[in-house]
């Protein structure tokens, strides 16, 4: 099926979007949700609040896109008829896809799944609590919690303190799949997890870097202040093994007659590297910078420690290797690295591309050690942004949701507690599913999200959950997992309401380190059993600890849990006020504007970052049939850009001109390679099962790499998993794609 290739990113669809989702009788509850005082369900950049919906934090209003739109418009869909779960059995449920699936409306009332049973039926909440309560008897370490960040701060701490207090550490994360590595990665340079750039100081930023990202579709908002940089002279640089048209050229609705039709320019620079080759890419521009007399060894000296290795290993790593690894031409190398050189303030972004790799870690440390080598940290303008997903996926790691916890919270806890932490490392999400294969997990309770669908190896999750005897689903929409991810005995789906309909204020984190203040809302649904995460989860944790050593009872009131918060997490004190002040922060101690950090002697600690071993397996090893035409690839696998992670909105992606999910996007010479003209059908075989007739799409992407849509493709592999971050490597899967 040939569908035109989009020529800018953004541009006029949007605009089509808007009208098609809001000039239409619901449109109405819409455009209410969009005013609403609440920070936007999509993404971590933060657009929405107290200064209305469309107030960004830097209070420019405007700033809201079509992502939050669409994420909107799925929580106000109608409830779920019972006759869906009456009539449908699990084996019809498990036929629906992603998009079917989200689609069947919000849930309403709590459901349970029991052994032997082939239906989800309804239960009242006096049932659910009391299965909870027996499945929390397990054994402490049998106990296991999964989240995703779209449930606010308050929900969020309450779920680790019921956990650790159970003497469970167990508290993985959608973050572990996600931005894991960037939190080890800067932790170990500088001592500090997260961002040290705000928005406002974005804003004075002369380039910015922008590694595997594909903002315009994943937080659209970004784009308008890339646009503003150029507009003021600064620069772009861009890495990535794909030609995402949007950075290349990008139509912003937020400036109609500039930008919306003939579209932006973006990239003054686009480096497209092998995947999974950004460290030698980033040594490279190292190397460059020496060369160029570009390294800052001033600041090196006054504020770096092991700077020395770092600078010998640019120096002595060679120009062959740098250009053969990265697949990077080093006139284009160079020519980058004297834009990052000598430009002034310069900030390096990045997301997926470069997390979700077998190196993470690594790829994170070297993105530092470019930027410490220009001086650009610690300065107003400049430094490392890690670009957040889930839009309150930070807020849940500061909440000590996760199984690195700092110290610092760690003793704060063990004194509101008045007991010491369990000492065993809790599993994060790839070590949940491994205990659960083993039987090693009785009880699973699930904060929102989609474990079955987020994981590589979708049969393997699969049985692996089934050996977990009851688990619990937190959700305000039903997905896949809640149809596949079934549990042994019971499997329970309870509805809670969505952020911008709670009975309460609520919180959440941006990807800025900015703190937002939700405001109470009503819910459209009626006549429903749907309460708020907050409600549930401080009845589950009084029903498990009594009113012991805490009043758990009393955390059902949110102004309780904030002066808990801001007792133990540290930069949250003025959380305790907020429902009165109605006062949005910045967290203390997160924006860095001076180059002094907290690590143990306030110096940047540098390190070596080895190169990327980049071969994939022969062909053989896939196996093929007899007189199989077949080519191995490094598969990346992401997002489309009508999808929020696991849920589906729309089918196909037009601004990669790929028409439905079943595609692969692949260069045409290693099409050629094979034999395969655009729109034909392959095979594609990963080491854990095939897609087929898979509809080949011709991209401007690197020879050597294929790109996918996830959910779908997490049945056909079992992701290499980098040792340092425990983060699945979705960006370099090998695969074989053949044709008889
Ligand atoms: N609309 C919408 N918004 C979202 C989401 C969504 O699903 N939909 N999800 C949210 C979440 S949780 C997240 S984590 C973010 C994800 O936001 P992104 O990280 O932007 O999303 P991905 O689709 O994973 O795309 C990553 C980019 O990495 C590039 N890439 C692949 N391999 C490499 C590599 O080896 N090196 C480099 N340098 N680049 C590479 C890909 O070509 C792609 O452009 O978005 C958040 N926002
Ligand atoms: N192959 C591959 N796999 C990946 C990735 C990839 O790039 N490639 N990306 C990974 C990344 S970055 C991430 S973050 C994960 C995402 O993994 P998850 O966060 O686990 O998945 P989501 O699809 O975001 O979860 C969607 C579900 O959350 C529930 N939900 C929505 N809002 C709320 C709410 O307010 N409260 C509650 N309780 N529930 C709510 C709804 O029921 C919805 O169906 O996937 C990862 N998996
Ligand atoms: S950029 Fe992100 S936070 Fe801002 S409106 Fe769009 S989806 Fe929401
Ligand atoms: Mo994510």
């Amino acid at each position: 099926m040939k569908k035109p290739k989009a020529k800018i990113g953004g541009g006029l669809p949007v605009i089509a979007y808007w009208m098609e989702k809001s000039v239409r009788p619901e449109g109405i509850a819409l455009w209410k949700t969009l005013f609403h005082k609440s920070a936007c369900l999509s993404c971590a950049w933060g657009t929405g609040g107290q200064k209305g919906g469309f107030v960004n934090e830097d209070g420019e209003i405007l700033q809201r896109c079509a992502k939050s739109v669409e994420a909107i418009a799925s929580e106000l869909q109608e409830a779920i008829p019972p006759e869906v779960f009456n009539n449908q059995t699990i084996s019809q449920l498990q036929q629906l896809n992603s998009q079917q699936a989200n689609n069947l409306g919000r849930l309403s009332h709590p459901l349970i799944k029991r052994a032997n049973s082939e239906h989800y039926e309804p239960i009242s909440w006096d049932q659910v609590y009391e299965i909870i309560a027996l499945a929390f008897k397990a054994p402490a370490e049998k106990i296991a919690s999964y989240s995703s960040g779209r449930s606010s701060n308050e929900a969020a701490f309450i779920l680790q303190l019921m956990m650790r207090a159970l003497g469970s550490n167990n508290l993985a994360d959608c973050s572990d799949l996600c931005h894991v590595a960037s939190t080890v990665g800067l932790r170990q340079v500088f001592g500090t997890a997260t961002s040290m750039v705000s928005l406002e100081n974005l804003k004075e930023a002369d380039c910015v870097v922008l590694i595997g990202s594909n903002a315009p579709a994943n937080h659209p908002r970004l784009m308008n202040e890339l646009i503003n940089i150029r507009s003021k002279g600064g620069k772009v640089v861009v890495v990535n093994p794909t030609r995402e048209i949007g950075l290349v050229k990008f139509g912003s609705p937020a400036s109609a007659i500039k930008s919306l039709i003939p579209g932006s320019t973006i990239a003054d620079h686009y480096l497209q590297l092998h995947p999974g080759s950004d460290v030698a890419l980033f040594v490279g521009i190292q190397k460059a910078m020496l060369e160029e007399n570009l390294v800052d060894f001033a600041y090196l000296k006054a504020h770096c420690d092991n700077w020395e290795a770092v600078v010998e290993q640019a120096k002595s790593t060679c120009w062959q290797e740098i250009v053969k690894l990265s697949g990077v031409l080093q006139k284009e190398i160079v020519e980058a690295a004297k834009t990052i050189g000598n430009c002034k303030k310069v900030v390096f972004a990045w997301a997926m591309g470069v997390t979700q790799q077998v190196n993470g870690v690594e790829n994170i440390i070297s993105i530092a050690n470019t930027a410490l080598l220009g001086g650009n940290a610690g300065k107003l303008g400049a430094g490392l942004m890690p670009i957040r997903g889930h839009s309150n996926v930070q807020g849940f790691g500061s909440m000590g949701v996760t199984v690195n916890l700092k110290a610092q919270i760690q003793q704060a806890i063990e004194q509101l507690l008045g007991k010491p932490l369990s000492q065993t490392k809790g599993y994060d999400t790839s070590a949940l599913i491994q205990a659960a294969s083993v039987g090693k997990v009785d009880s699973l309770i699930c904060l929102g999200g989609n474990l079955y669908s987020a994981n590589p190896n979708s049969g393997f999750v699969k049985n692996a959950l089934a050996q977990i005897e009851t688990i619990i689903y937190i959700s305000t929409k039903p997905n896949q997992g809640h149809f596949h991810g079934l549990a042994k005995q019971n499997t329970l789906i309870l509805p809670v309401f969505a952020r911008f309909e709670n009975p309460h204020s609520t919180t959440v984190e941006s990807g800025n380190n900015f703190v937002r203040l939700n405001s109470p809302g009503t819910s459209h649904l009626k006549n429903s059993l749907v309460i708020s995460e907050v409600e549930l989860l401080s009845q589950v944790a009084q029903i498990i600890h009594g009113n012991e050593p805490i009043q758990w009872a009393k955390l059902s009131d949110v102004q309780y849990i904030r002066e808990l918060i801001a007792q133990t997490i540290p930069g949250y004190k003025p959380i305790a006020s907020i429902e009165q002040t109605k006062a949005e922060f910045t967290i203390a101690g997160r924006i860095f504007t001076h180059p002094q950090f907290p690590t143990s002697n306030g110096r940047a600690q540098m390190s070596l970052t080895p190169l990327p071993k980049l071969e994939l397996p022969e062909i053989e090893q896939f196996g093929l049939p007899k007189g199989a035409r077949g080519i191995v690839l490094s598969l990346g696998t992401g997002r489309s850009y009508s999808q929020h992670n696991t849920i589906v909105y729309k089918q196909g992606d037009l601004y990669r001109g790929m028409p439905h999910r079943n595609c692969i996007m692949m260069n045409s010479l290693d099409a050629q390679k094979i034999g395969v003209a655009e729109h034909q059908n392959v095979t594609v075989q990963g080491d854990a099962g095939a897609l087929k007739q898979v509809e080949v799409i011709y991209g401007d992407i690197k020879s050597g790499a294929a790109m996918m849509f996830y959910p779908e493709v997490n049945a056909i592999f079992s992701a290499q998993i980098d040792p340092r971050s425990g983060t699945p490597a979705f960006k370099r899967v090998p695969v074989a794609v053949w044709t008889s």
